[in-house]
């Protein structure tokens, strides 16, 4: 089994999309093993989004994702790093399918709503960024005998 941190930006709170995206998330079978709402610390956005630290778009970024409560989660599940990023859709939303999140919610890579990790290696690096490890809770859903052959 993999696991992933996923986030609800700031757009994705304010508009009133918690609750479908945390339904597609379980309804697709993943597990929540971990799940927070905060206003990300500056610090710990500047370490999350590092690797775009020298593009023109780095401070509307930082901004935008500690404007306002986010949800962070950790998924866990069979290939839940790449069900993910399907699940989001193109981080352009206009390149987004519809049925992804960013296919049916947005308009703007700026406001694409949520983030997934992309690899392993960033998946266990913004897990350590977000959330300590007593924060994880291991349980079995109800469902995976049905969701695992
Ligand atoms: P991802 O979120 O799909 O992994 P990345 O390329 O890693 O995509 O970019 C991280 C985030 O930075 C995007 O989700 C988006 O919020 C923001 N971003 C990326 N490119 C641009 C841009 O050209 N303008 C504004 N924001 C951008």
């Amino acid at each position: 089994m993999e696991r992933t941190y996923v986030m609800i930006k700031p757009d994705g709170v304010q508009r009133g999309l918690i609750g479908e995206i945390i339904g597609r998330i379980e309804r697709r079978g993943l597990k929540i093993s971990a799940m927070r709402m905060n206003v990300i610390d500056e610090n710990d956005a500047k370490e999350h989004y590092s690797e775009h630290c020298e593009k023109p778009f780095f401070g509307s970024l930082i901004s935008y994702v500690t404007s306002a409560p986010s949800v962070s989660m950790i998924v866990e599940g069979k290939d839940a790093i790449k069900s993910m990023r399907t699940i989001n859709g193109a981080t352009n939303p206009s390149e987004a399918m519809p049925g992804t999140i960013r296919g049916d919610f947005a308009l703007e890579t700026g406001r694409n709503v949520v983030h997934a990790s992309d690899s392993v290696e960033s998946a266990e690096r913004e897990i350590n960024i977000h959330f300590k490890d007593d924060e994880t809770n291991e349980y079995t859903r109800i469902d995976e005998e049905w969701l695992y052959e």
